[in-house]
C-alpha cells in the first residue's frame, strides 16, 4: 500500500520534473470532475461499492455473473436506408456477415408521425432512416428475418404507437405470435423534450403512451424491453456527462412511478426497462459511467421495493459518438470509434453501435458500415477484453471515478426531484438549458482551442482527401412510398379501419384501456402511421416548445480576448454604418429537431452582437421565408442535420423571392456533404459551414458578405 511517505516521495519527485506543483497537472473534466496526474489506493478510502460482485445487486460490475466470458454483448448497428426494400438487404447482409441483432433508424417523417404524402415532409422522407407508413412496409422490412429468432430495436419516440403496433402485426403475419417478439422500442419521451424533439403530443399524454406501452409488453411481450431510456441524445446535444447520467436516471425513476401509477406491480416491468448511453472520448470516465449508472439505478430501484433481484439491474446499449466525428480528415473518425468502443465494452454494455467514419457527414455506405461493424467483431475474437468480468475493478483512477461520477449525478437527480421529479424539471426547461450552456461552452472550449481535435482545429489537413457517400435520391423514395400508400388503402376495407381508429380515439381521449392494444387493432386493418398519429392528435393536441438561447456563456469563454473584441467592435462599427444591428434568424425546416447546433450558433451571435431570432422547429421553407420576412431579418442562418438540405433551401429561397425579400441573405450551417456546397450556392445560398466550423470564424464570413452587400 503507497503510504503518506511514499506519496510525499513522489510529490517531491514530481516538482522536480515539472518546475512546478503537481497540482497545476490537474485537469478539470467539462464535468467539473478534477483528474489527478496520479491516483492511489488513499483515493479509494470510504468508497463503499469496491467489495461488490458482478451479477449481483447492486450490479456495478455489470448485471450478468459472467459478463462477455459467457456471452458477448450484442453488435447491433443502428441502420435504416431510404425504403424498406433497401433497409431489409441491408439488414440482411449485414447479419451474414456477423451483426447479431437489428437496430432500425425510421426517417424524420415517421418519427413525427406523418405519412410520406403529407405536405409537410417533402425534404425528409427516406432521409436519414427508412420511411414507414403502414403495416405493408414494416413487413417487407422484416421479410425473410425470422422475428423470433433476432432482436429488434427500433428508435421510436413520437410515433411510438403506430410503430409497435405496426411491428407487432408484421410479427403475427409472419408467423411470430407477439409473446416471442424480441428486441427493444426506445420509448423515452422525456428526452425528446429536452434535446432531440421528436415529440409530437404534450407532455402528460405522452407520459401515458409511455405507461400503456409499458403495460401491455408486461402482459403480452415478456422478452421485449418496453423502453430504453436514453442519455445518447443528451451527450449528442452537448450535456456532460455528469447531465447524461443523472437526467437519464431520473428520466428512469418517472417512468417507473408512471407505470406503478397505472396499477403495475414493479416486478412485472422493471427486468424489461433498459437504458441506452452515448461513448464520447472521455475513455475512463465513459467506462465509469456504465459502473456508476449501474449502481445509481439499483439505488433508485430499491426504493420501488421489489422482490425480485432483475428489477435493480440495469443493462443497456450504448452507441459510439457521433459529435465525436468529424467531417475534416474523417479517417480518423475509425480510431476515434474504436477507443470509444473499447470504453464501452470496458463499462460493460449489453449490446453496441459502433459509428461509420462518414456518419458526420451522411448516411453510411457498404465499406464504412463493413468497417464499423468489424471493428466490435475485432474488439470481441481479437482482443481478449470478453475473457474477464469487469477488467478495470480495482483501478485506482477508475473506482475514484466511479465514485466521483456517481456522486456528482446524485447530487443533480436529487435536485430533480427536489423539482417534483422530471416531468416537472422538463416543463420548467431547466434541464435543457443546462445542456445548451455545456454545449456552448464546449463550443468555445473548441474554437479557442482548449479542447485539441485531431485534423480540425490542431494538424488540420491543408487539402481533404474526397470520399465517396451515399446519396438518397428522396424525390423518388418519397413517390414509391405515396404508391404504395394508395395502394394499402384501395385494398383495405375503409370501414373496419374507421371504426378501429374511432375506438382509439376513444380509449385516448377518455383515459381508459390501453392505447397500445387499440392501435394494434388500427395497424391490422391498415390503418396509416400518420391516420393513428392523427386520431391521438384529435384526442391530445400537439406540443409546441417556445424556442430560447442561451446568452453570455459563448461570450464569458473570450472574456478580454482581442479575437473576440475586434470582431465585436467591427460589428459595432458595421450597426452603426446599418443604423441597427442586423438581425440573423436560426432556423430549422422540415421534421429535423437536431438543434443544437442551431442553439450554439443563436448563443454564439448573440453574443458577438448580432440580434437573434430563434425560428421555432419544424418549419416549412414558406414559414420560415414569412417569419423571416415579419421579423425584418438581415441573415436567415439554417441548420440542416436530417439531409434535407437539397430539398429545403432552394425553397426557401424561392419562397422569399416570391415575397420580394431576395435580399434577405441566406447561409447553411450543419451536416451537409461537400459534393453538395456547389449545388447550393448555385441556388443562391451565399455560405456553407460545415461541421467544425470555428463560429467565430462563421461570424467573420457573415460580416464579410454582409458588408460586401452593403457596398453594393
Ligand atoms: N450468460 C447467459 N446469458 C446471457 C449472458 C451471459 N453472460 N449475457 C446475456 N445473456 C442473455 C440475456 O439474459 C438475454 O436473454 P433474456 O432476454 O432472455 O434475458 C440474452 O442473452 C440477450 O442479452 P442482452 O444482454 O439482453 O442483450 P440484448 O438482447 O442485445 O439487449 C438491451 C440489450 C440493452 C437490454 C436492449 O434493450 C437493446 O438491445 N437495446 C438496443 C437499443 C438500440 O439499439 N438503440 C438504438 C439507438
Amino acid at each position: 500500500m503507497a503510504d503518506r511517505v511514499d506519496y510525499e516521495d513522489w510529490q517531491k519527485l514530481a516538482e522536480c520534473e515539472l518546475k512546478a506543483s503537481p497540482e497545476s497537472l490537474v485537469w478539470r473534466t467539462p464535468e467539473g470532475i478534477d483528474v489527478k496526474p496520479l491516483y492511489t489506493q488513499a483515493d479509494l478510502e470510504g468508497v463503499g461499492h469496491l467489495g461488490t460482485m458482478p451479477g449481483i445487486k447492486p450490479f456495478l460490475r455489470g448485471p450478468r455473473a459472467t459478463m462477455y466470458a459467457g456471452r458477448p454483448w450484442t453488435i447491433r448497428q443502428y441502420a435504416g436506408f431510404s425504403t424498406a426494400e433497401e433497409s431489409n438487404a441491408f439488414y440482411r447482409k449485414a447479419l451474414a456477415a456477423g451483426q447479431q441483432g437489428v437496430s432500425v433508424a425510421f426517417d424524420l417523417a415517421t418519427h413525427r408521425g406523418y405519412d410520406s404524402d403529407h405536405p409537410r415532409v417533402e425534404g425528409d422522407v427516406g432521409k436519414a432512416g427508412v420511411a414507414i407508413d403502414s403495416v405493408e412496409d414494416m413487413k417487407i422490412l422484416f421479410d425473410s428475418i425470422p422475428l423470433d429468432a433476432v432482436s429488434v430495436s427500433m428508435t421510436m419516440n413520437g410515433a411510438v404507437i403506430p410503430i409497435l403496433a405496426s411491428f407487432i402485426v408484421a410479427g403475427e403475419e409472419q408467423g411470430v405470435p407477439r409473446a416471442k417478439l424480441s428486441g427493444t422500442i426506445q420509448n423515452d419521451i422525456l428526452k425528446e423534450f429536452m434535446v432531440r424533439n421528436t415529440y409530437i403530443y404534450p407532455p402528460e399524454p405522452s407520459m401515458r403512451l409511455v405507461a400503456d406501452i409499458i403495460e401491455y409488453t408486461a402482459k403480452e411481450m415478456p422478452k421485449f424491453n418496453s423502453i430504453s431510456i436514453s442519455g445518447y441524445h443528451m451527450q449528442e446535444a452537448g450535456a456532460t456527462l455528469v447531465q447524461e447520467l443523472a437526467f437519464t436516471l431520473a428520466d428512469g425513476r418517472e417512468y417507473v412511478r408512471a407505470a406503478i401509477a397505472k396499477g403495475l406491480d414493479v416486478d412485472a416491468f422493471a427486468g424489461r426497462l433498459s437504458f441506452f448511453f452515448a461513448i464520447g472520448m472521455n475513455f475512463f470516465m465513459e467506462a465509469a459511467k456504465l459502473r456508476a449508472a449501474r449502481l445509481l439505478w439499483s439505488r433508485i430501484m430499491e426504493e420501488f421495493e421489489p422482490k425480485k433481484q432483475s428489477s435493480l439491474m440495469l443493462r443497456t446499449h450504448c452507441q459510439t459518438s457521433g459529435v465525436s466525428l468529424q467531417e475534416q480528415d474523417p479517417y480518423n473518425n475509425i480510431v476515434r470509434t474504436a477507443y470509444e468502443a473499447m470504453a464501452a465494452a470496458l463499462g460493460g454494455t449489453q449490446s453496441l453501435h459502433t459509428n461509420a467514419f462518414d456518419e458526420a457527414i451522411a448516411l453510411p455506405t457498404e465499406f464504412s458500415a463493413r468497417i464499423a461493424r468489424n471493428t466490435q467483431l475485432i474488439l470481441q475474437h481479437e482482443t481478449g477484453v470478453t475473457k474477464v468480468v469487469d477488467p478495470l475493478a480495482g483501478s485506482y483512477y477508475v473506482e475514484g471515478l466511479t465514485n466521483a461520477l456517481a456522486d456528482a449525478a446524485w447530487t443533480l437527480i436529487e435536485e430533480v426531484e427536489a423539482m417534483g421529479g422530471m416531468t416537472k424539471a422538463v416543463a420548467t426547461g431547466l434541464p435543457k438549458r443546462m445542456i445548451e450552456e455545456s454545449a456552448t461552452r464546449r463550443q468555445a472550449a473548441v474554437d479557442r482551442g482548449d479542447e485539441v481535435i485531431v485534423g480540425v482545429n490542431k494538424y488540420r489537413l491543408d487539402e481533404e482527401d474526397k470520399i465517396d457517400i451515399l446519396d438518397i435520391d428522396n424525390a423518388a423514395v418519397q413517390l414509391s412510398q405515396i404508391a404504395r400508400i394508395k395502394t394499402t388503402k384501395r385494398q383495405r376495407d375503409p370501414k373496419r379501419v374507421d371504426a378501429a381508429l374511432v375506438v382509439l380515439g376513444q380509449t385516448a381521449a377518455n383515459g381508459k384501456g390501453n392505447i397500445l392494444e387499440a392501435a394494434i387493432e388500427a395497424s391490422r386493418a391498415r390503418a396509416t402511421v400518420g391516420e393513428i398519429s392523427d386520431a391521438l392528435r384529435s384526442a391530445f393536441g400537439t406540443h409546441t416548445a417556445e424556442p430560447e438561447v442561451v446568452c453570455t456563456v459563448y461570450g464569458k469563454a473570450y472574456d478580454g480576448e482581442p479575437e473576440f473584441s475586434t470582431l465585436v467592435s467591427r460589428l459595432e462599427n458595421f450597426s452603426a454604418s446599418l443604423g441597427t444591428r442586423p438581425m440573423i434568424m436560426v432556423a430549422k425546416l422540415g421534421q429535423d429537431g437536431h438543434d443544437r447546433g442551431a442553439k450554439v450558433i443563436a448563443s454564439a451571435f448573440g453574443d458577438i452582437g448580432f440580434d437573434v431570432l430563434a425560428g421555432p422547429l419544424f418549419q416549412t421553407p414558406d414559414e420560415a421565408a414569412d417569419l423571416a420576412v415579419a421579423a425584418k431579418v438581415h441573415v436567415i442562418g439554417v441548420s440542416s442535420l436530417a439531409a434535407g438540405h437539397k430539398t429545403l433551401l432552394p425553397q426557401l429561397i424561392g419562397a422569399l423571392k416570391q415575397k420580394g425579400a431576395e435580399n434577405i441573405m441566406v447561409i447553411c450551417g450543419g451536416v451537409v456533404p461537400r459534393q453538395d456546397y456547389e449545388f447550393l450556392l448555385d441556388n443562391g445560398v451565399a455560405a456553407i459551414f460545415g461541421p467544425g466550423t470555428n463560429v467565430l470564424d462563421a461570424a467573420r464570413t457573415v460580416l464579410d458578405l454582409m458588408e460586401g452587400k452593403a457596398r453594393n
